[in-house]
């Protein structure tokens, strides 16, 4: 049995790149990272992502090798699966592991994995990678090994998971939005919870953090039973409609899913492929996103629940990402820019440059709880590359100055209290430091 390492990360002071990289160094796994030692010791497929971008900046091998080896866990169908579990690591972990996605093999696979996704970052990943690199040609041998995976994996989310008919990719779990108790959720959660008491007994999140920061038993016995249920129809998604207790449009994920396919777009124009048939379908996403996903009242973008055919409108984070898409129209990207500087996303913390990641003026904000409030590394990042996208760049100044100072206080945290900034979740996480060294440039 591997014996998990002990955090080494220097305390952050003033070299905050430097604290960085080693953060990084200690997760490092040979092949991937893990986003934390304890609480997370598999390879998560966004979490890779935003780590491939911050390699990028100062490891272009490994960088590479860490997309590389999540790729080599890609399904046949094209999904790339939201965990790789690393089978050197006890079963029990993490919870749920490799036996709950795969209970009827007889022996743990080579590479055991989920069976759900998480947002399609990748390709934007990949084309960071190849944009920074010092080593050209290999960067672009890497393109060229990567470019048949991400269109498989990019064709799997327009076909298989275009459950709504219009284009965009739906999500059948909340774990693949990657804000696991986002309140949008709390109404499908509900229906889908069935027993707290059995899940609680078997939780290994609540062994590294506080629960106050951490999903509820509740929310956990949903995410059970409908990873559950995924997995007991073998993880197709032909005819889910209308059973299946969870399908959404997600304007993080969609949008995620529209920059990375105008990233493949220039991936394809390096490696002599037809890059056309990747920009047009990343505006078709953009005037998708435009049609399903803005809510005119709220001046932003919000979730559709496909179950019953009405936007849910919860002001998230993930509707102020959708920033990040192409061909979004101009009045849509201008009211949506426009909610930084309302109630609902400004405070007085360090001159209001503290994200959280859901409306403050909600009865359901939480400072601390996981997705329901806390300001995260990744949410304020894309939300950054959003502003840049549309020349809002005093806007995303704030907001990475904001950032680096939290973490230069408070160390490379899961998450932050949204009031306090006080670090919470986990230590030491792999994308804030990915991501701090992306914004130190
Ligand atoms: C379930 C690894 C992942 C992130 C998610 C975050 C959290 C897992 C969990 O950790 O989810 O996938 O066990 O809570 O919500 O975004 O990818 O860092």
């Amino acid at each position: 049995m591997k014996t998990l390492p002990a955090p080494t990360a220097p305390a952050v002071g003033t070299d905050l790149g430097a604290a960085a990289r080693a953060v990084l160094a200690a997760n490092w796994r040979g092949r991937h990272t893990v986003p934390s030692a304890r609480l997370y010791p598999h390879q998560w497929s966004w979490d890779s992502a935003f780590i491939a971008i911050g390699l990028a900046r100062v490891d272009q091998h490994r960088a590479q090798l860490e997309l590389a080896t999540l790729f080599g866990a890609q399904w046949r169908d094209g999904r790339v699966p939201h965990i790789v579990f690393d089978p050197d690591t006890p079963a029990d972990a993490y919870f749920p592991g490799p036996r709950f996605w795969a209970p009827n093999s007889p022996v743990i696979p080579m590479r055991p994995t989920s069976g759900i996704v998480q947002p399609p970052v990748h390709a934007r990943a990949a084309w960071e990678v190849y944009r920074r690199a010092a080593d050209r040609p290999a960067a672009a041998d890497f393109l060229r090994r990567m470019y048949e995976p991400l269109c498989a994996w990019h064709d799997y989310l327009a076909t298989r998971r275009n459950l709504g008919g219009a284009g965009l990719a739906a999500i059948v779990h909340p774990w693949e939005s990657g804000m696991d108790n986002s309140p949008a959720w709390d109404d499908a959660v509900r229906e889908a919870c069935a027993g707290g008491a059995t899940v609680q007994a078997a939780r290994a999140d609540l062994r590294h953090v506080p629960a106050s920061q951490r999903p509820g038993d509740a929310d956990y016995a949903a995410y059970i039973d409908l990873a559950g249920r995924y997995r007991d129809r073998s993880y197709s998604d032909a005819d889910l409609l209308p059973d299946h207790g969870f399908a959404v449009e997600d304007p993080l994920f969609n949008a995620a899913f529209a920059w990375s396919e105008e990233s493949l777009a220039r991936i394809a124009a390096v490696i002599g492929a037809n890059s056309r048939w990747h920009s047009d379908r990343a505006l078709a996403l953009g005037a998708a996103i435009a049609d399903r996903l803005y809510d005119p009242e709220l001046g932003m973008f919000v979730p559709r629940d496909l179950r019953t055919g009405r936007q849910i409108p919860v002001a998230g984070v993930a509707g102020l990402a959708a920033l990040v898409s192409p061909g979004l129209p101009p009045d849509a990207v201008a009211r949506t820019c426009a909610q930084l500087n309302s109630s609902r996303f400004w405070n007085g913390h360090r001159d209001g440059r503290l994200l959280a990641t859901l409306d403050r003026t909600s009865p359901d904000f939480d400072p601390q709880r996981y997705w329901r409030g806390p300001a995260w590394a990744n949410t304020t990042w894309l939300v950054i590359s959003g502003l840049r996208r549309h020349g809002a760049a005093a806007a995303a100044e704030a907001l990475r100055s904001g950032l680096l100072e939290t973490v230069r206080a408070e160390g490379f945290r899961e998450y932050y209290d949204a009031d306090t900034g006080a670090g919470a979740g986990c230590h030491d996480f792999s994308w804030t430091a990915a991501l701090v060294l992306d914004l130190l440039g």
